[in-house]
């Protein structure tokens, strides 16, 4: 690790990278190695590898315990997830889903035909507004999907309470909030349904894959048939059309041994953040986002909004220098869902409605962290940041002249 004293020791400006290895944002969490290939070793000798197999019955059995939920299916991904849940929810029409989240929410809901409603959401806590949900409600409205990005939950009591008196389904995509609480409940209790992403850069995965959680016993009845594309438990006999979205065993070995390392995992990332928050404190224009620590959290995202009235660099060209210096933070969820396809070209216009999207689009810088990166790691990088803003007029002036000077050429 080489530490910066000057504007010029940055790699982008001809000084030696800060690190000789990448630092990702969604560097995979992986427990006990020796476990893994243990189970994976019984699987292949078993020669049980998907459908229903033992390690997927422990990993749901586990994960309800967890979470404190009457039913948790596996799956083979969260996108496949809510799809399923909308349809066994029988959602049509329109789905109101915030502006501000991976693509993956606003396809699911396009993929099965019906159309996402783009709302906006609350610039402190980055989730879907309710105030602005129930502005959007028209007669074709059939449900509503919160996420609760970064692991932060929703607004969930007013959610409720909107979905109630209009009669519509809530779903919530809790793709960043596994291991979560709200009001000291697990999050997957809460709407009709919740989807778990357990993909590879989440704070806990099974390579790909993902969860439905639900207390509801005929939601989860009719989304474990159309997992297993519709066969009604019986061979030979399907009872509606489904699809294949099944977890695999590899999958559920990977889920049951890093469920095993969870504590280690939470207390990599704790100990990031409290570095990042400690490291980033008092530079002006650079807002992190802070945790609720009396619930449960997973702690797997650092999100920073970069002011550049203030820090005069704008994110991007914050950004580029870190990727410079090997550090990939990453500018999720730019542009807003609204403003990528097929969306931007369907809806012109949807931006005026959309003004915290907009400018969280534009700001918001997601660091590495995860049990790939280490304190004295994060050190650096808040040491990198604060050098970088208190310089920020000649840092932004030599990045713009760079930028000239490789156009031109
Ligand atoms: N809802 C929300 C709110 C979500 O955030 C997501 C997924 C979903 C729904 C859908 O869940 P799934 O259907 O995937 O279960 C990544 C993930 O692909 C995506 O799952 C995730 N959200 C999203 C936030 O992040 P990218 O485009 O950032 O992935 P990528 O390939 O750039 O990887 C990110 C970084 O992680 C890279 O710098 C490299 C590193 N990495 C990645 C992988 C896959 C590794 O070090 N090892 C790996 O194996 O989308």
């Amino acid at each position: 690790m080489s530490v910066k004293n000057t504007l010029n020791d940055f790699a982008i400006f001809g000084g030696i990278a800060s690190f000789r290895e990448t630092l990702h944002v969604g560097r995979p969490n992986i427990g006990n190695k020796a476990r893994l290939l243990e189970r994976i070793g019984q699987m292949v000798d078993r020669g049980w590898l998907s459908n229903d197999g033992p390690c997927v019955e422990e990993l749901e059995k586990k994960v309800q315990q967890l979470l404190g939920v009457s039913h948790c299916q596996t799956l083979c991904n969260a996108t496949i997830g809510l799809q399923l849940a909308m349809r066994a929810l029988e959602m049509s029409g329109e789905v109101i889903v915030p502006a501000f989240t991976f693509i993956a929410t606003a396809h699911a809901v396009q993929w099965l035909g019906f159309t996402p409603v783009f709302c906006d959401v609350d610039p402190h806590t980055h989730t879907i507004d309710p105030i602005r949900v129930e502005e959007l409600i028209t007669p074709e409205t059939t449900g509503i999907i919160g996420v609760h990005l970064w692991g932060q939950p929703c607004n969930i009591n007013a959610l409720q309470l909107i979905a109630q008196r209009h009669g519509l389904k809530l779903l919530f995509d809790s793709a960043h909030a596994f291991n979560c609480s709200w009001q000291g409940r697990m999050i997957g209790n809460f709407g009709d349904a919740e989807v778990f992403s357990f993909h590879a850069t989440k704070f806990f995965n099974t390579f790909e894959g993902g969860a439905l959680a639900t207390n509801n016993a005929d939601l989860a009845r009719r989304v474990r048939r159309m997992r297993n594309f519709g066969f009604a438990g019986v061979m030979d006999r399907t009872d509606a059309v489904g699809t294949n979205g099944k977890m695999s065993e590899a999958s559920a070995a990977m889920g049951l041994t890093n469920l095993e390392s969870l504590p280690e995992f939470v207390e990599a990332n704790y100990l990031n953040y409290l570095a990042y928050r400690e490291g980033v404190d008092g530079i002006p224009g650079i807002r992190m986002l802070v945790y609720d620590t009396s619930e449960k959290r997973n702690y797997q995202y650092i999100v920073l909004e970069v002011d550049e009235a203030q820090t005069v660099l704008t994110r991007d060209e914050i950004k580029d220098i870190l990727w410079a210096e090997n550090v990939l933070a990453r500018r999720y969820f730019y542009p807003g869902c609204h403003r990528m396809q097929p969306y931007v070209s369907v809806t012109p216009h949807i931006e005026r409605r959309l003004p915290v999207t907009d400018r969280l689009a534009r700001q918001v810088l997601v660091l590495p962290t995860g049990t790939a990166i280490s304190v004295e790691q994060v050190h650096v990088i808040c040491g990198m940041l604060r050098l970088l803003v208190a310089n920020g007029a000649s840092a932004a002036k030599k990045v713009r002249e760079l930028r000239k000077t490789a156009s031109v050429a």
